[in-house]
């Protein structure tokens, strides 16, 4: 898979994919994430990518120019599946999201900025548009972060047996049960017995009732699903 994300701060996207997991789905090239700067499809000499809003108002819209200089030439080179904007108007982004697009062979995300984008953008190009969460971010970027990271870890050969998306929260709606590792006892806050029983069904079982409990108290609305 291959994600195209075209960004006003490409900076800001330097780090979140050299590491890790998905560092080492790139280096196996099962995924590959390429991060494009608007400013460089700007026409020469301007390198201006905001402008004041017709009609009046706060804050600077986005320019519907290098948006498509940079979408032409991607779609040139490939095609695409989506291309998905990051705004806070946006579809609320899920586990079953990230499971769909996780199966797609090659999308653009396009990250917000300021006070939006021309409106003739997300008319003409954009196929789907995405938000992490009720609350506002300044711009588009972390949550591109959040987005390739939910979609790349669930690329096929990305994960191992031991972290296995299986198992994640979320999956099958239910939240993941506490885990524990060594030493069993620390300051007299011991394991639970049934960890370290060996009995490999009583722990299964334990884990289960686990994350109904835990899924219970915290998001019981996960349970009406
Ligand atoms: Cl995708 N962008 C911005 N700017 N804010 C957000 C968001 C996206 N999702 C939640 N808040």
């Amino acid at each position: 898979m291959r994600i195209d994300i075209i960004s006003a701060v490409p900076e800001l996207l330097e780090s979140p994919f050299q590491h890790s997991i998905l560092k080492r789905a790139q280096e196996k090239e099962l995924f590959e994430v390429v991060v494009h700067n608007l400013r460089e499809y700007c026409p020469k000499k301007h390198r201006q990518i905001d402008d004041y809003a017709f009609g009046g108002g706060a804050g600077m819209v986005m320019m519907i120019e290098p948006i498509d200089n940079c979408i032409r030439q991607l779609k040139s080179e490939r095609n695409y599946d989506e291309v998905i904007f990051l705004t806070p108007d946006g579809e609320l982004f899920s586990q079953q999201t990230a499971n769909r697009f996780s199966l797609l062979e090659n999308i653009i995300i396009l990250c917000g900025h300021y006070k939006g984008v021309d409106e003739r953008v997300r008319e003409h190009f954009i196929t789907r548009e995405i938000s992490i969460g009720n609350y506002v971010l300044s711009g588009g970027e972390l949550a591109a972060a959040v987005v390739v990271d939910a979609i790349g870890r669930l690329i096929p050969g990305v994960l191992n047996d031991e972290t296995s998306a299986l198992s994640d929260s979320f999956q099958d709606n239910l939240l993941a049960p506490p885990v524990y590792t060594r030493p069993a006892t620390y300051n007299n806050w011991s394991v639970p017995e049934v960890l370290l029983s060996g009995h490999e069904a009583k722990i299964a079982e334990w884990r289960y009732e686990k994350s109904l409990q835990r899924t219970q108290e915290r998001r019981p609305e996960l349970l009406k699903k």
